[in-house]
């Protein structure tokens, strides 16, 4: 099995977890797009979906699925979406696709967070995957120095020699080398930092269920 069919197994696994009649909470990524695909073809069981990423509400609206803003919705049962790693406990780094902050919003939202993910991406211990850290452009430099305090390598996201700007207007620092053993701590002191927007840790509000695809199948986890 290719990693991209582990994906789209575990994006179809994820539709059991869609609520008839509500508004679904919808990720960004590889998997998540597998998941908007699957979607589709059941649009009609649901009322329509709340996008984590420009990117994620075009897919969707290709599917003829409605995006709601928001600010118009009170509640999501469920949100759906991928990671960059997950522990068997449900913490997770997310933001390899630079949609953390509203990823992170729309999760706060749901009553349910489903990830969905290749078994690859099962760790022990977070943080061999670069940690993503959105920020406020004017303070890069004062958030990396704080960031090297905590133990960590930050460099700043760059595509084509300028500084990859998310759907918020910020930029993203991936920090390197960090060994994430407690990361409801790491992801209160990262908050704190002045000029933080997000950070890609997902520990306080993790995942109350993973499914991971495997080569034996899809794996429910939690
Ligand atoms: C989103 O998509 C992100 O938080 C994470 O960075 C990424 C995972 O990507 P993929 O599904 O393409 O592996 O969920």
């Amino acid at each position: 099995m290719t990693q991209d069919e582990m994906k789209q197994a575990v994006a179809r696994a994820a539709i059991e977890y869609v609520v008839s009649g509500e508004i679904i909470g919808v990720g960004t990524g590889s998997t998540a797009n597998f998941f908007i695909d699957e979607l589709g073809a059941i649009k009609d069981r649901i009322k329509g979906a709340v996008a984590s990423s420009e990117a994620t509400a075009e897919r969707l609206r290709g599917h003829g699925i409605q995006v709601f803003d928001l600010n118009d919705v009170d509640s999501l049962a469920v949100y759906i979406d991928g990671a960059d790693e997950i522990t068997l406990q449900g913490a997770m780094i997310k933001g390899g696709g630079a949609a953390l902050t509203r990823e992170k919003i729309v999760a706060s939202v749901a009553r349910q967070f489903v990830c969905i993910a290749d078994g690859s991406k099962l760790v022990k211990v977070l943080g061999r995957f670069p940690l993503p850290v959105e920020v406020i452009p004017m303070a890069h430099a004062t958030v990396a120095r704080s960031l090297r305090a905590l133990g960590g390598d930050p460099q700043l996201r760059a595509k084509d020699g300028k500084p990859v700007v998310t759907d918020n207007g910020c930029y993203i620092l991936d920090v390197h080398g960090m060994q994430i053993a407690d990361p409801v701590t790491t992801e209160q002191q990262i908050n704190q930092i002045v000029g933080v927007v997000t950070v890609g840790l997902f520990a306080q509000r993790g995942a109350n269920i993973g499914l991971l695809g495997t080569a034996e199948g899809v794996k429910r986890m939690t």
